[in-house]
């Protein structure tokens, strides 16, 4: 009854998607015209319609809210077929009495499931967005009806936001196509002006990922080689404060994973024979140190950061982390550093928190730079594609939570590798909070190897 490709079908029959020739609000020209309102008009298929989009709600959802005004409708039909609560987003503040922007019961922590109509570049969305998370709601998941495939899904989908379409235009037209409701000559003049739009494409490529061979710096290749014999591209992120717990977690997991990823700053007991302990359980477990310091200063003061104080990072760490908000000069001056040890570096590009300021144009000025040091071997990143030869370490994974209370979002493992494109998946509470670490890094594993992710020389 609720079915999805008549659903598609009767959008064209009563007009709320027509092709030909339309301006629309961008002044952009397009072959098709899509405008979900007047569906208002058809009660039925408006129930239909919160039928398919119910479907897809989580279970941990609390709260419901439509973006104005198109999507109230909508919300309000699904808030009564699942009972829950709606809210409402003025669209600007009442100039009276409350002078609520948001009318509806919620408290600060409830999650809750955003419903657009239509997303394009995704700019209503975001204003919704914004209102909601100033009242401290968390955005849980954001359903869209009709994806235009013009940006909007990616931006937000960048943003660390989940976000999912029911349709988008070529799903669309391929049912229209396949149906005969448009002739071969539509079909082609929408696909044409929707690869057109595609360059900043809404779904990263969906081509099959399999984890490097080689790398032009030593240190990568050597993470290259312990992960493939390991079949493990897993990096345990120890965030512990005790330096026998780490020893001891170390002992646990080290086989199965191919680096650990410390903070040293948290560690109250840290000690040179903590060091030795480390680097000695490294060695007879193969895995790797990163040191995630984080560095975001000026290049003299980074290099003070890298070989002085308690922590004499670069004495032990195989690799640490960087932001390269100061500039290429700043990544220079480490390059220039002529020393036997000295880690290699990966460049945090894009942070996997709820609101980070790692934007697009931040992460492309951030590239112009980044493949002319040897000492780069890779970058952290989230959805951020990199250039062939250097790897991609993705934190903010987890195989059970979606996000922290704290601002940290979670995908799977395999999504980050199929849809993310990762080749090093970082995990923290995941694994170190587990009560048995040894079974958690197994099901991790077991996720990572059903991928063949290792099967095949690329
Ligand atoms: P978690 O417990 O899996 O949430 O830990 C993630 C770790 O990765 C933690 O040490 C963070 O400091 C680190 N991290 C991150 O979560 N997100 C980022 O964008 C970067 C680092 Br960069």
């Amino acid at each position: 009854m609720y079915n999805k490709n008549s659903f598609l079908q009767s959008l064209v029959d009563i007009e709320c998607v027509k092709f030909g020739d339309f301006i629309l609000k961008s002044g952009q020209q397009s072959p098709i015209y899509i405008d979900l309102r007047n569906i208002v008009s058809y009660p039925e298929l408006l129930t239909n319609l919160a039928f398919l989009l119910k479907e897809d709600i989580n279970t941990s959802v609390q709260r419901i809210c439509g973006v104005p005004y198109a999507a109230l409708p909508i919300a309000t039909m699904i808030s009564t077929q699942t009972g829950l609560p709606m809210l409402i987003k003025r669209k600007e503040a009442k100039s009276y009495g409350t002078k609520k922007i948001l009318e509806g019961i919620h408290t600060p922590g409830d999650k809750v499931v955003l419903i657009e109509d239509v997303i394009t570049s995704g700019q209503s969305l975001m204003e919704t967005i914004k209102v909601l998370e100033e009242e401290g709601l968390i955005i849980e998941q954001i359903l869209v009806v009709m994806d235009r495939e013009q940006g909007g899904m990616k931006k937000l989908t960048d943003l660390g936001y989940k976000v999912t379409a029911l349709f988008s235009v070529s799903s669309l037209i391929d049912l229209l196509i396949s149906e005969k409701k448009i002739n071969i000559d539509t079909y082609n003049e929408v696909k044409i002006f929707l690869d057109s739009n595609h360059s900043n494409s809404p779904v990263p490529e969906q081509t099959k990922k399999y984890f490097p061979q080689s790398h032009q710096h030593p240190i990568g290749q050597r993470l290259l080689n312990i992960a493939n014999t390991k079949k493990s591209n897993l990096i345990a992120s120890v965030d512990l404060t005790s330096a026998q717990k780490i020893i001891k977690f170390l002992s646990i997991v080290g086989d199965d994973i191919c680096a650990v990823k410390l903070h040293a700053d948290i560690i109250t007991d840290f000690s040179e024979n903590f060091i030795l302990e480390l680097k000695s359980l490294s060695e007879k477990k193969q895995f790797l140190i990163i040191e995630d310091r984080k560095f975001a200063d000026i290049g003299n003061t980074q290099l003070l950061q890298l070989s002085q104080g308690i922590y004499s990072i670069a004495s032990w760490a195989d690799m640490v982390t960087i932001h390269v908000i100061a500039g290429e000069a700043s990544l220079k001056a480490i390059q220039d550093w002529d020393t036997v040890n000295k880690p290699a570096l990966i460049p945090i590009l894009e942070m996997s928190s709820k609101g980070a300021l790692t934007d697009n144009d931040y992460i492309e000025k951030c590239k112009q730079f980044l493949y002319n040091y040897t000492d780069v071997i890779g970058a952290v990143c989230q959805s951020t594609a990199l250039k062939t030869g250097f790897l991609k370490f993705t934190p903010g994974i987890n195989l059970s939570a979606k996000e922290d209370n704290k601002g940290q979002n979670y995908n799977s493992p395999a999504f980050a590798i199929e849809n993310l494109q990762s080749d090093f998946l970082i995990i923290g509470r995941g694994l170190y909070l587990s009560d048995n670490p040894k079974k958690e890094i197994d099901n991790y594993l077991s996720e990572v190897r059903k991928l063949d992710f290792f099967s095949e020389i690329k």
